[in-house]
This record gives C-alpha cells, sequence and structure tokens, in this order.
C-alpha cells in the first residue's frame, strides 16, 4: 500500500513541469501505484475552461486544482500537478487544503533565458511582441516558492535523473 499525496509541481512556461510530472507518473504506474496527473490539457481544455491568465482567473484556475487534487488525495491517488501557479499565496491555499505532509511542492527551476531559448510552443516570441499579454516572466510576475519540498533544476540534470530524486524523496518520506 502507500499514501497519497499532491505533488504539486510549479515553474515558468517550458520549464518542464508536465514532462517531469508525467515521467514521475509513469514510474509510479511501473510500480502499480495509483497516480494521475492534472495539467493543462485536462484542465484547462475543461473544467476550467473559459479562464484566461489575468491574477483572477490564475487564481481561480489555481483554487479549483487544488479542490480537484484534494478529492484525488481522498481517492487514495497520487496527484501530480503541472500549472506555472505563480502566486505563492494559491500554491499556499492548495497546500492548506491536505494534511500536513500529503502537499509536496516541486519548484521545477529553469532560468527564463533557457525557457525563452527553447520556446518550444513559440509563445515566448508572442508574448516579447505584444501578441499574448500577461505571460508568466515577461509582461506576468512568477513567484519563487521559498518552502518547497524539492527543487528540481531542469537544465541540470535528465529527465532520468530528475525522477529520481522525485521517486527517492516520496520512499524517504514512506509515502510509496
Ligand atoms: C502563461 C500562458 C499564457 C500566459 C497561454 N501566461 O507552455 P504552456 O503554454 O503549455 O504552459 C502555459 C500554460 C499556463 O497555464 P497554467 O494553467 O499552468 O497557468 S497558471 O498556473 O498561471 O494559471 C502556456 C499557456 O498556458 N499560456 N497564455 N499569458 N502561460
Amino acid at each position: 500500500g502507500h499514501k497519497s499525496a499532491i505533488l504539486w509541481f510549479t515553474g515558468l512556461s517550458g520549464a518542464g513541469k508536465s514532462t517531469l510530472a508525467n515521467a514521475v507518473e509513469y514510474e509510479l504506474h511501473q510500480r502499480s501505484l495509483a497516480s494521475y496527473v492534472l495539467d493543462g490539457d485536462n484542465i484547462r481544455h475543461g473544467l476550467n475552461r473559459g479562464l484566461g491568465f489575468g491574477p483572477d482567473d490564475r487564481k481561480e484556475n489555481i483554487r479549483r486544482i487544488g479542490e480537484v487534487a484534494k478529492l484525488f488525495v481522498d481517492a487514495g491517488v497520487i496527484t501530480l500537478t503541472a500549472f506555472i501557479s505563480p502566486y505563492r499565496e494559491d500554491r499556499e491555499l492548495a497546500r492548506s487544503l491536505v494534511d500536513e505532509g500529503e502537499f509536496i511542492e516541486v519548484y521545477v527551476k529553469c532560468p527564463l533565458e533557457e525557457c525563452e531559448r527553447r520556446d518550444v510552443k513559440g509563445l515566448y516570441q508572442k508574448a516579447r511582441s505584444g501578441e499574448i499579454s500577461k505571460f508568466t516572466g515577461i509582461s506576468s510576475p512568477y513567484e519563487e516558492p521559498e518552502v518547497a519540498e524539492l527543487v528540481i533544476e531542469s537544465n541540470e540534470h535528465s529527465i532520468e535523473e530528475s525522477v529520481r530524486t522525485v521517486i527517492t524523496y516520496l520512499e524517504k518520506r514512506g509515502i510509496i
């Protein structure tokens, strides 16, 4: 058996949150552990369709994700969330919804210059040109975690190394 928990990945667009969350989920699945990834694909296109990127909408986005993650934890699922979640206050709200020790904040840290250099979806370029407004890191703030349980420097480590770091932490904490 295992305890359930929320692995809350936070970081800039393009830092590698979804990639890492999905790679960790794959490893948990290999171990026959119940786990699920909440990310933009299944939340912003569904439950939170209609929410934009102004401060109030981001806050509401994160609030709902926190509540949904709490329900998954109640159901016994190790829940991985991959959202920028740029505001410290909103992450702390999500943290407050579950028992202490059930919320593991994972800061996927990557320099803005590197995220912008990769620009996988061309969004940074659009943000620079003004085609997209309120873009995190360019024209909207990102508040770095002060209390993250884990900091993964995604530009310094392979995915495999980063997965290992997260899994080792979960083992050490007795979650898996
Ligand atoms: C930030 C934006 C924006 C703006 C669209 N700012 O790289 P992506 O494409 O796939 O990840 C980004 C995603 C961010 O959604 P989140 O729900 O994670 O954000 S938050 O937690 O702040 O609510 C990016 C895309 O949506 N995107 N416009 N203006 N990211």
